[in-house]
């Protein structure tokens, strides 16, 4: 876990995907202006069998969350938030029709969460060995990086 100044190369090449012809709505703000643009990251290694538990990002982190997959593909779950797990920062009513998805991220992959997706849902990656797609069937997990940029409030 790195805080303060990041990595240049990475916040560099994070900028560039960010604001390529077609992401510019990825962010619900401005990323050419915001200053810093992150200054939290996570490195995350996953061996097969292993995930993350469900949980919504600390309200110490700002609106605008970005992942990035590397190595190998995973499927993430997002679930509607009870209300001891939700945190302040934001405030839209969750529906209580809303229901969760699975969102398959393969290396290469930018996940960019913010408003209801960051607030309102848990994200999780279970604790398996392998994902089940909905056409593709049963897929075996690899080990896995990912990189998550946050900003602190
Ligand atoms: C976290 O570190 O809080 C994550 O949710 C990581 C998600 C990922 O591995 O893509």
């Amino acid at each position: 876990m790195r805080f303060g100044n990041l990595n240049r190369e990475l916040l560099d090449l994070v900028y560039s995907i960010l604001t390529s012809p077609g992401l510019e709505d990825c962010l619900p703000f401005d990323i050419t202006s915001r200053q810093p643009l992150f200054d939290q990251a996570i490195y995350n290694i996953y061996l097969p069998g292993e995930g993350i538990k469900p949980h919504v990002d600390l309200a110490v982190f700002d609106d605008g969350i970005v992942g990035i997959s590397l190595v190998s593909s995973t499927l993430m779950i997002f679930s509607p938030a009870s209300p001891d797990q939700m945190v302040s920062g934001y405030d839209v009513e969750p529906t209580s029709n809303s229901e969760g998805i699975e969102v398959n991220l393969d290396p290469g992959d930018i996940l960019c969460m913010y408003g209801p997706s960051r607030y309102l849902f848990t994200h999780s990656i279970s604790n398996s060995m392998f994902d089940i797609l909905p056409e593709a069937g049963l897929r075996q997990r690899s080990p896995r990086i990912s990189i998550t940029l946050r900003r602190m409030v």
